[in-house]
């Protein structure tokens, strides 16, 4: 049994789209970030940093950080087939994929969304976002070559949890002027993942909506 700390249109839709897929029994937590939910005492001892989203298992460990969530999860459930096992021809990209995504994608998309998280002034924070906003475009445009040359996934053939965390990943720029959908494979990918009841589900339960 698993519990997962969640927040609509959070860094949670891929964990809860990925519990989903695993069908495997989870109990979904709604911290309400409108009510700033997320900094209470009582959610802040599960995840000090105040974040979503936060998954409890075996009872009472505790983990937190979306993509570190997506690996424990597929990997604990490997008949899923969601990652590469150990040892698989596809491991290394796998890996490369979940880390870039975290780590460099989600950043930008980080100073694009919260520019206050980095830097003081109105004026400096909008520059910080528009320069972001550039940033995840050439990510997306690179990304986008990725799957056309060598896709249709990310790691090629096969359809792994990092491209489900990319379909998160392109919500995210949804207000953008040049949204990740408007590069043609990553539009392709989106959509896939838009069809896949797991998927759905979580964007219903999440009561939230996505375009491709
Ligand atoms: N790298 C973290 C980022 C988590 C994160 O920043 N979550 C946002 C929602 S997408 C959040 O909880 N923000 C609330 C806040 O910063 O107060 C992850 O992927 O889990």
């Amino acid at each position: 049994m698993y519990k997962l700390y969640w927040a609509p249109g959070s860094a949670a839709m891929a964990p809860q789209a990925i519990l989903n897929a695993l069908n495997v029994k989870h109990e979904l937590i709604k911290v309400d970030d409108d009510k700033n939910e997320q900094k209470s005492a009582e959610y802040m001892r599960l995840n000090p940093h105040g974040r979503v989203p936060t998954l409890v298992y075996d009872g009472a460990q505790v983990m937190y950080e979306s993509a570190a969530i997506c690996l424990f999860l597929t990997e604990r459930h490997p008949e899923a087939g969601l990652a590469p096992a150990p040892g698989h021809p596809d491991r290394g990209l796998f890996l490369q994929w979940m880390a870039y995504q975290t780590n460099t994608l989600q950043e930008a998309l980080m100073h694009y969304w919260h520019g206050n998280y980095f830097i003081d002034g109105v004026d400096q924070q909008a520059q910080l976002s528009a320069k972001a906003e550039q940033r995840v475009d050439e990510m997306f445009g690179f990304l986008d070559g990725v799957l056309a040359r060598s896709g249709p996934w990310l790691c090629g053939k096969n359809f792994y949890a990092c491209d489900i965390y990319l379909a998160m990943m392109a919500r995210w720029t949804r207000k953008m002027e040049k949204p990740a959908v408007h590069h043609r494979e990553i539009k392709r990918l989106v959509q896939h993942c838009l069809a896949l009841p797991a998927y759905a589900k979580m964007l219903k339960d999440q009561g939230i909506e996505q375009t491709a």
